[in-house]
């Protein structure tokens, strides 16, 4: 009985998950799987220093590269299963609606987005969205059909990329490895577009440490929604990459993506990485001293400009 018990709360907790597996882009759907690698099945990656954070462990890779005209409206789409629903009346497509959280996009430059490897990539932010007047980013998700969407940069260089296409579920988010990664990557090739190679890039592993005010945190406390310090919903990873300069390591004026309090600096040293920002790790070839805060190390790859 124990056993079943047991067995059912598992199946009851895989039961909503989610995979990334089509693209759009300007409003044409590129097909099932077309362009993507996705993992085995639906399960989520939840040890933020595994090599599968950044693409997650990829079974299935299509050959296809998409192409993506630079300010194109690109769209992601999440499934419950491979496919879509479970079933004619599956409440958990494209994913439960426990599983609240952030739903983010990142790019790296590549040689070629088909044969590339995903370990030692240099990946920038290019769209976010966390809590918003009480709503999820999964929210919006679930109510868009599956579908999320975000517009290429217009300034970024053309090439190959790889797009990491993120969800992350806090339902369990309270406690060490309770948030689940679900990841997804792209294969496009950006046409048009500017000369822009963003200069602030992070690593996966090594962007996320378990740690994180918007990864170890308890939705459902007092308040909800906020995290220790009372702050409201902290996407995890770096600065939005914008082309009017936020994010690219451009320095001075750029503001947090996300509301918060500020140490009242702001004499325009322009040097340094914004408050939680990555300020040092393995590998990181960004900024070393913080705009504001001190820079503490999570880990070996991951320091942050903390208050
Ligand atoms: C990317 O697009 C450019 C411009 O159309 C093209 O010349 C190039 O061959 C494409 N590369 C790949 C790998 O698809
Ligand atoms: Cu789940």
């Amino acid at each position: 009985m124990k056993t079943g018990a047991i067995l059912a709360a598992l199946v009851a907790s895989a039961s909503g998950h989610t995979i990334f597996q089509k693209v759009s882009i300007n409003g044409a759907d590129q097909g099932q799987l077309r362009g993507i690698r996705a993992p085995p099945n639906n399960n989520p990656v939840l040890n933020v220093q595994s090599g599968d954070i950044a693409c997650n462990a990829v079974s299935i890779k299509d050959s296809n590269i998409l192409t993506v005209p630079a300010g194109a409206k690109v769209g992601h789409w999440w499934g419950h299963e491979f496919g879509g629903a479970s079933g004619p009346n599956d409440q958990d497509h494209p994913i439960a609606a426990s599983h609240k959280g952030p739903v983010i996009v990142y790019l790296a430059k590549v040689d070629n987005a088909a044969s590339t490897g995903t370990s030692g990539l240099r990946w920038f932010k290019v769209a976010e969205a966390g809590l918003s007047n009480g709503r999820w980013a999964v929210d919006d998700l679930i109510a868009n059909g599956g579908w999320s969407y975000f517009n290429m940069p217009t300034c970024i260089a053309p090439g190959n990329y790889l797009m990491r296409a993120e969800i992350i579920a806090l339902h369990n988010a309270g406690s060490s490895q309770g948030a689940q990664f679900y990841i997804g990557c792209a294969q496009i090739n950006v046409t048009g577009g500017g000369s822009t190679t963003p200069s602030s890039t992070v690593s996966f592993p090594g962007a996320y440490s378990a740690s994180d005010p918007g990864i170890l945190i308890n939705i459902y406390s007092a308040g909800g929604k906020t995290d220790n310090g009372g702050r409201s919903y902290q996407i995890p990873g770096p600065q939005l990459f914008t082309c009017s300069g936020s994010g690219n390591g451009g320095g001075s004026g750029t503001q947090p993506t996300n509301p918060q309090p500020t140490n009242g600096g702001g004499s325009g040293g322009g040097s340094g990485a914004p408050l939680y920002g990555q300020c040092g790790g393995q590998g990181w070839t960004g900024p070393t001293t913080c705009a504001s805060g001190t820079c503490k190390a999570s880990n070996q790859y991951y320091s942050q400009c903390l208050p």
